[in-house]
């Protein structure tokens, strides 16, 4: 290589460097962020439990409904049935009683069903069990085996039941395939309509349905606390947790990990180097309706951002989590989102994010009813965030 040559790679190289060194740890501040308590009118503003709920909470939901994760044909089916796909058995060295449900439906077009596995404590016997509900992403063969013959840091279901929780998971694909030239046209999409338009719900709406047909379960298992349940997701699954917190409110807690672009990330931010809505939205189009495809491009030009699909979850609990290395994610805005949807439980004399600015590594912030931390590492879903999401449920009194 020329001398020449090899100065402008040394330099390339120092320039990326500097970039994503500069998005992490520069003070990367938001710009213009549409305002949580001014409705869309401009002019009211909220100042109470009872203008939230009647005014701004409804306006919110209905905007990211119809421009960003679509709306649903349906919720809970008539037609809904449980049955045990196997029969119960005595796992974990006798700590756990692994329960395996075949949920079904039948909508107009078509039925469907999926398999969940639920892992519950022996001690729920005495005392029902709060419970933990992946929406596992990844394959499920080796993340969520119901045999616990692989084992997978993404869900330490052994180190969850130990800790006293009920370790629930099911694979999104069983409810509607992850699949970007399917046009969601098959899975519980296809039970309901044949045609998709610029309205109709994505893949995360959909997946994040299947968790509440889980939930519809929980709530007549004896052994498990249905008032004490979290929804969990990594990544797309993490994007996925929040729209489940948001449109079921059964779930006591949504814990959204690493979720990036159109999960926990602000918009309102200019972070060079992570996912951007014009990428994802060609990318993933099968995640969103069709509409979202509109604000391209279009950041900073939104009324609305991801801190007040947060901020629809209040007064319940939500973790948000981030990873050092997962710059496509973009970490401070996965930040910021949290504190700046905080307000919402401030309504109800509650505390958000209790954090003044952004953490250094390991180092939590759970004093409210919003957490948030950044684990040293990559984009990934590990033993740490979930112990970080045990300790949060705890200090709300879970286990009591
Ligand atoms: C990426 C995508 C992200 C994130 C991730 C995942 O390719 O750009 O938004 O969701 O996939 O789900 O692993």
């Amino acid at each position: 290589m020329k001398e020449v040559d090899r100065m402008g790679w040394r330099v390339a190289v120092g320039a990326i460097a500097a970039v994503a060194a500069a998005q992490f740890a520069a003070a990367v501040e938001p710009k213009g962020v549409p305002e949580l308590m001014t409705a869309f009118d401009g002019k009211t503003k909220i100042g109470t439990v009872a203008q939230w709920e009647g005014v701004r909470a409804p306006e919110l939901l209905e905007r990211f409904t119809k421009c960003e994760y679509g709306r649903r044909p349906v919720d809970r089916p008539d037609t809904l049935a449980f049955e045990l796909a196997e029969p119960d058995k005595l796992m974990m060295d006798g700590k756990a009683i692994r329960k395996r449900v075949r949920v079904s439906w039948k909508g107009p077009l078509a039925s469907q069903s999926f398999v969940f596995t639920a892992f519950i404590p022996v001690t729920a016997k005495e005392r029902p069990a709060p419970g933990f509900i992946l929406i596992c992403n990844r394959p499920a063969a080796e993340n969520i085996d119901p045999e616990r013959v692989k084992k997978s840091g993404f869900w330490p279901a052994e180190r969850i039941v130990e800790r006293g929780y009920a370790a629930i998971a099911f694979w999104n694909g069983d409810v509607a395939p992850d699949d970007s030239k399917g046009n969601c046209s098959k899975g519980v999409h296809a039970c309901w309509s044949k045609e998709r338009t610029a309205e109709s719900w994505g893949a995360l709406s959909a997946w994040a349905w299947g968790a509440s047909r889980v939930m519809d379960w929980i709530e007549t298992e004896p052994l498990l606390d249905a008032k004490h349940v979290a929804v969990v997701g990594h990544s797309r699954g993490g994007k996925t947790a929040l729209v489940a917190g948001v449109y079921d409110r059964r779930f006591a807690m949504a814990c959204s990990n690493c979720s990036g672009c159109s999960g926990a990330k602000l918009n309102h931010i200019a972070l060079p180097k992570s996912e951007s809505i014009a990428r994802i939205s060609k990318t993933f189009p099968h995640w969103f309706c069709l509409n979202y495809a509109n604000f391209a491009g279009k950041e900073f030009e939104m009324d609305f951002d991801q801190h007040e699909f947060i901020a629809l979850i209040a007064p319940r609990l939500v973790c948000v989590a981030s990873a050092t290395k997962d710059y496509w994610a973009g970490q401070r805005g996965e930040w910021w989102s949290a504190k700046l949807a905080s307000p919402a439980w401030e309504l109800y004399g509650m505390r958000g994010l209790v954090a003044e600015s952004f953490p250094k590594p390991d180092a939590p912030q759970q004093e409210g009813c919003v957490s948030y931390h950044i684990r040293t590492g990559i984009h990934n879903l590990t033993p740490y965030d979930w112990d970080r999401y045990m300790d949060f449920a705890d200090r709300h009194g879970w286990r009591k």
